[in-house]
């Protein structure tokens, strides 16, 4: 064997030298994910044969099986994390509020942001799903992990990453050095090295939006659009469109590729001009990791990593990709948009209520 094999564990580890006083407790919630990640793959990869099988076991089914894969994955990445005595608190885009480390186990300095299963309405039709997750550190003071230490702006995550389960599974991580993308050897059940220091090609390939809502579109994003569609892809041809629908995956193969995806806030409801993606679960993450690879991330009014966040379950409008792509974005909307950015000032703009906060958001959209 000449090629030299580097497994997570051995990477996060690695990576920790760039931290000469960590504790190793950070690595460890990493590879927690990692290894809940290969759990998630194990039920994702046989989920039509395990509903099969779950409906003719129902009398005596332990349950577990049965589970919806989403409910299965949150399930999962709870039970990696409650006892380890490393969270602080934990929060799902599957609870409405944040989840508390059961109080017969230690906590620690960290919280864990994540989406178990994100594009599930992709799960039954056998497409491409992922889960995305990050990590602040615990500010407050107490042992136990508040709303506030959940609440941060995305410019202080220590960590983020995603796991895309897809031709084949991969884990894709950020701890603020670089991007670094592994590979599931699913004979040996390990993730392997396979794109060390991603970084977003100065090119892009594609652009990426669900064009059956056009007809709720700002002018400036119609007008975007239409300019994306006049680039050229670097080898004469125009840039291609791609929308899977999950944004694992199509964020996934922008950064490979190039390109740019978009989520706009739109005309559709007057009281939602913020679109549908979330800020604490997914956006801050991608966004993050975004930058880390040399691109960009914004709602169209600046950068997603500064945004102040007020509730758990808030929305942004998401521009995320090549850096030049998005702000060609955000010069469309200055230009076109002013009526569609005093509608979305005030949501971006609202403080942090800390009664509120627990659920805030949780309807919106
Ligand atoms: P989910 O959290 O309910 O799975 O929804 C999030 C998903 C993203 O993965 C994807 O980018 C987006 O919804 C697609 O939405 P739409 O079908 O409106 O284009
Ligand atoms: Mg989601």
């Amino acid at each position: 064997m000449t090629q030299k094999l580097i497994t997570i564990e051995r990477h996060i580890q690695e990576q920790q030298a760039h931290h000469p006083n960590a504790t190793g407790v950070f690595t460890a919630i990493l590879q927690d994910m990692a290894l809940a990640a290969k759990l998630i793959s194990r039920e994702t990869n046989r989920a039509g044969l395990t509903s099969m099988l779950g409906a003719t076991e129902s009398e005596n089914a332990t349950g577990d099986r049965q589970q919806k894969l989403d409910m299965y994955a949150d399930s999962v990445i709870f039970q990696m994390n409650d006892h380890t005595g490393r969270c602080a608190a934990l929060v799902s885009e599957e609870h409405d509020e944040l989840i508390d480390i059961p109080m017969h186990y230690d906590t620690g300095n960290y919280v864990l942001l994540y989406d178990p299963l994100d594009g599930s309405s992709n799960i039954d039709v056998n497409v491409s799903i992922g889960t995305i997750f990050s990590i602040h550190r615990k500010f407050t003071r107490g042992d136990r992990g508040t709303i506030e230490d959940v609440l941060q702006r995305g410019k202080r995550l220590v960590a983020a990453g995603y796991v895309i389960y897809g031709s084949s599974t991969m884990m894709v991580y950020t701890a603020g050095h670089g991007v670094h993308g592994f590979t599931l050897d699913m004979g040996v059940g390990e993730f392997i090295l396979s794109h060390p220091n991603i970084t977003v090609p100065p090119t892009a390939r594609y652009y990426t939006v669900n064009h059956g809502y056009e007809r709720y579109w700002t002018p400036g994003f119609k007008e975007y659009v239409k300019w994306l569609q006049q680039q050229d892809d670097g080898r004469g041809k125009p840039l291609g469109h791609r929308y899977i629908g999950s944004l694992v995956a199509d964020f996934h193969r922008n950064l490979l590729t190039g390109g740019v995806f978009a989520y706009p806030g739109d005309l559709r409801d007057a009281d939602k001009p913020y679109g549908k993606i979330r800020l604490m679960y997914e956006a801050q993450a991608l966004a993050f990791m975004a930058e880390q690879a040399g691109g960009y991330a914004s709602d169209g009014i600046g950068d997603i990593l500064e945004v102040r966040p007020h509730g758990l379950h808030q929305r942004v409008p998401i521009f995320i990709g090549n850096r030049d792509l998005v702000e060609k974005a955000e010069a469309f909307i200055q230009e076109h948009d002013q009526e569609w950015i005093a509608s979305y000032l005030p949501y971006r703009n609202r403080i942090l209520d800390l009664e509120q906060a627990q659920t805030n958001g949780s309807s919106e959209g």
